[in-house]
């Protein structure tokens, strides 16, 4: 049986993910970092806690990822932990350089001494195109990173094509849009919207405050993306791929229909200034015929069903929650 290690798997797409390598029948290990109250409550929202084997493993520490490599013993190694919040990295540039930058070759330096043959995935992002002026983004796109976490990212893509070309080692880098689901953390502003226009139809809240709603993104579904990324590391060789929708909706368009949905007034919608960046992403979208020709891999879920899943999933939640019901989730306990 195949043996696999997901690092970050407590977060949005190391849940989906190791839900599907588990249908795939492999086994999963995962790293979480020791916090003074675990965060496991997608993995119970999926349930599969019980199935994932957990190695405490913190990616400041070089000892405590060689370990996870020696208790994990994979074959394939999908590197998702990351301080992935981008309004955070401009808070706190040097954290976020260290686990989202350094971090990828910490463990790219632990497989050379561990197991060169392991195959190797970085979750690269759509943000190190930041700034630059194609109305398109694709795998030869320029890029222009516009943040602490870009900037990181982007060191960690050139690291990863550098342990490829230099130590012969299969690592590829997924160049991801953005992804958003029902798992998705309550500080990204597609779950930041579904939530609260959830609990405003409701009658439990009155607002949603939002920074700039001009920005435009390029939003598909999470558990669609993690099968790009399994899929990217079954090739025979390594590569660098795209995986996005090749569509771009702007946060005020998200907004419109998150409240058409709930069958709420758009009027909820204030903006306040300490939610805008010092810089920010005006516009991505990702053209993802590489991934397609290469991969098979194509997205299916469209901007208004994604819109629809997450804003039908938080009304339901609170609905739960309201008739005293427990359930694995982020947002009861504030
Ligand atoms: P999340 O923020 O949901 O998850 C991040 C994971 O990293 C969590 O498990 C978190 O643990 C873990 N982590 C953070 N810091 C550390 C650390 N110091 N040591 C160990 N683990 C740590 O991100 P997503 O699931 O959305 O994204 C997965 C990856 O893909 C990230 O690298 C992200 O940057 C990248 N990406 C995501 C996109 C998206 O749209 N979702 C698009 C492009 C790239 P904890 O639960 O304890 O916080
Ligand atoms: P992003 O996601 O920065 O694209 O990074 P986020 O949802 O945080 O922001 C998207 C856009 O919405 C604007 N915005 C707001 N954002 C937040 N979080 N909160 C608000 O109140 C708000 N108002 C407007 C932002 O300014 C921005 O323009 C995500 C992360 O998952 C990264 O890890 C990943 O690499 C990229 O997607 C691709």
């Amino acid at each position: 049986m195949k043996r696999v290690l997901i690092t970050g798997i407590t977060g949005q797409d190391g849940a989906y993910l190791a839900q599907f390598l588990l249908k795939k029948g492999y086994t999963v290990f995962g790293t979480y970092r020791r916090q003074s109250s675990g965060n496991f409550w997608r993995l119970h929202y999926l349930n599969i806690s019980d199935k994932i084997k957990l190695i405490s493993a913190d990616i400041l520490d070089s000892t405590s990822l060689y370990r996870a490599l020696e208790i994990s013993n994979p074959t394939e190694i999908y590197h998702l932990a990351a301080q992935s919040f981008v309004a955070a990295s401009f808070d706190q540039p040097l954290y976020t350089s260290d686990v989202t930058g350094l971090g990828t070759v910490r463990i790219l330096d632990q497989i050379l001494k561990f197991n060169k043959k392991i195959k190797f995935y970085q979750a690269s992002s759509s943000e190190m195109f930041g700034s630059g002026k194609s109305l398109v983004q694709n795998e030869s796109t320029p890029f222009m990173p516009s943040s602490p976490y870009a900037i990181s990212k982007l060191y960690a893509y050139w690291q990863t094509k550098l342990y490829r070309e230099a130590y012969g080692i299969f690592a590829v880098n997924g160049i991801l849009f953005n992804h958003e689901s029902p798992l998705r953390g309550l500080e990204f502003v597609t779950r930041k919207i579904s939530n609260q226009v959830a609990k405003i139809s409701l009658g439990i809240s009155k607002k949603l405050e939002l920074g700039n709603l001009l920005a435009k993104r390029d939003w598909g579904y999470a558990p669609e993306y993690v099968e790009g990324i399994w899929k990217s590391l079954q090739v025979k060789n390594s590569d660098d791929y795209v995986m996005a929708t090749n569509e771009s909706h702007s946060v005020k368009e998200f907004v419109e229909e998150a409240c058409k949905i709930a069958n709420i007034s758009i009027k909820c919608l204030k903006t306040n200034k300490k939610n805008l960046r010092p810089f920010d992403v005006n516009h991505l979208q990702g053209d993802y015929s590489k991934a397609k020709k290469k991969l098979g891999w194509k997205p299916k879920t469209k901007f208004t069903d994604l819109v629809k899943l997450m804003v039908d999933e938080d009304i339901h939640r609170w609905e739960q929650r309201l008739n005293g019901k427990y359930l694995p989730w982020d947002a009861g306990n504030f």
